[in-house]
């Protein structure tokens, strides 16, 4: 059976914290100097995904996205970190995403597809695997990017047997 894309997506979610649905923009600086920056929109063998991951271990889950520039046809992978909301949107939840434009090691990477994090090391800190598309290319190109960020922090791996 073929269900349409929105049945799907309301599946997905279980059930309302309210009587109402709530819903809170903890996002919506999408502009870096006179660039503006949007979601891709996503298709259904790529739908638009948020990885998400604490980078920083702060305690507050950081994400990975694809953003496409709007007036071009830049698109790249950024990193949004989890910080107190500044915004008047989102005080009812305290948090929000600020986008890391300076991120140059991203910013080389042209034509990006996929973001995730992912611990390449096992030493407790993700690091960020990114695919891309050349153009004119079918197959995708896979980068890795070791985090330096240093954490003040023991690291525990349980492993069952
Ligand atoms: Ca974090
Ligand atoms: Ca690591």
């Amino acid at each position: 059976m073929i269900r349409s894309r929105e049945n799907f997506v309301a599946q997905l979610v279980p059930f309302e914290i309210a009587d109402e649905p709530l819903w809170v923009s903890v996002l919506s600086d999408f502009k870096q100097k006179d660039t503006v920056w949007g979601f891709v929109p996503g298709t259904i063998s790529q739908p638009l995904v948020l990885h998400l991951g604490d980078y920083n271990l702060d305690g507050f889950p950081d994400a990975l996205v694809i953003l496409r520039n709007t007036s071009g046809s830049d698109q790249r992978a950024f990193l949004l970190e989890n910080v107190p909301c500044n915004i008047p949107s989102c005080t009812s939840v305290g948090r929000m995403f600020h986008i890391h434009w300076d991120q140059t090691d991203l910013a080389g990477i042209q034509k990006a597809v996929v973001a995730a994090f992912f611990d390449i090391y096992e030493d407790g800190i993700l690091d960020m695997l990114i695919l891309s598309q050349a153009e004119g290319k079918d197959d995708l190109m896979i980068h890795a990017l070791k985090n330096n960020f240093e954490a003040d922090a023991y690291f525990v791996k349980v492993m069952g047997k």
